[in-house]
């Protein structure tokens, strides 16, 4: 087996920066570390009795913390902090940002979703840890400010996401297309599997939660029956395919083509999923692979963050698909 290393792709990446610092790249080597760490522990859950189940404490969304959601988040953070690359990191898992302050002079911020629909993990179902990396805005050798996360997402250097199923797989973007690689757990690591992503323009598969189908803006239903109807572009109905988990949904739809909807709901009215570490990074990827998000009227990079933990609907996935279901929402 010839495969490239992840190692060996993110210093070959990094020539095409000359004069680069190689912070990114070591910033990446402590996200594969960690993920692999993470990965370790997810593979047993359903052996290790204390690391599945709920931690007994709730995020600042009010969602119930799973175990592996406190362990994977404290793994990412120290992982990150030890390289001496961030300055400051903020989590879905966290209340606030966290102010690196042995790294003020890095010029890098990371946001994470430490293991994104981690409920699934005790049903065995895959789950995911989601980054996104920008540069710092505050002057170096200072304490990162809320300014410092609150970027759009158009600013992002860095996104990817690492999707713990039948196999773990790291997928990112540093703005030159998009990469996948495949961990191999007998030898520690992860090798290029995918390269050069790109998904399809279209495709027949699309991902929502139809429970919300009468409490969302008239355009998505419109465009869902569109989808199972024999109207469509296809000729007959798509497949619907929803797994409860983004990166799972995501990666299928980046691979085969599809769309994810998660629409403003009477219940959500600004959606479930987060602006900066859940539709900000999965954005990112989607637009390098050739797809769009778009929150139904605006792009998702293009939106200013007004607080950390913004929720904003989202319709992601191939292109073509994404401009059928705008075409619902403009009428
Ligand atoms: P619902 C997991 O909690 C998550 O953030 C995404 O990974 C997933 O697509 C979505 O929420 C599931 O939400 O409301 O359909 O259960």
């Amino acid at each position: 087996m010839n495969f490239t290393t992840l190692g060996e792709f993110i210093l070959d990446e990094q020539k095409h920066f000359p004069g680069s610092s190689g912070d990114l790249s070591s910033i990446l080597s402590s996200i594969r570390l960690a993920g692999k760490i993470v990965s370790q522990q997810i593979n047993k859950a359903g052996l290790a009795k204390h690391i599945i189940g709920a931690a007994g404490s709730e995020n600042i969304q009010g969602e119930q913390q799973q175990k592996l959601d406190v362990y994977a988040d404290d793994r990412f953070i120290k992982s990150l902090r030890a390289r001496g690359l961030v300055c400051g990191i903020a989590s879905e898992e966290n209340d606030d940002f966290v102010a690196v302050d042995e790294n003020k002079d890095a010029k890098y911020i990371i946001m994470i979703d430490p293991l994104d629909g981690s409920s699934n993990i005790d049903v065995n179902v895959s789950v995911g840890t989601i980054f996104s990396v920008y540069r710092r805005i505050s002057p170096v050798g200072t304490t990162v400010t809320t300014e410092d996360f609150l970027q759009p997402g158009r600013e992002q250097v860095a996104a990817g996401y690492i999707i713990y199923g039948s196999s773990t797989m790291l997928v990112y973007t540093t703005g030159n297309g998009v990469n996948g690689f495949t961990y191999d757990p007998g030898i520690g690591v992860f090798f290029l599997s995918h390269p050069d992503m790109v998904s399809p323009d279209s495709g027949s598969i699309y991902s929502m939660n139809d429970s919300n189908i009468d409490y969302c803006q008239r355009g998505i239903k419109r465009y869902i029956e569109y989808c199972r109807s024999e109207e469509n572009d296809k000729g007959k109905p798509y497949s619907a395919r929803y797994i409860g988990s983004l990166v799972a949904d995501f990666h299928r739809n980046l691979l085969r083509g599809g769309i994810y909807i998660y629409p403003a709901t009477q219940s959500a009215p600004n959606g479930k999923l987060r602006l900066l570490y859940e539709c900000n990074p999965i954005a990112f990827l989607a637009e390098q692979a050739g797809g769009k998000a778009t929150t139904g009227v605006q792009r998702i990079m293009d939106i200013e963050p007004n607080e950390l933990h913004q929720r904003v609907p989202i319709i992601v996935g191939s292109k073509d698909m994404v401009e059928k279901a705008e075409s619902y929402l403009t009428e």
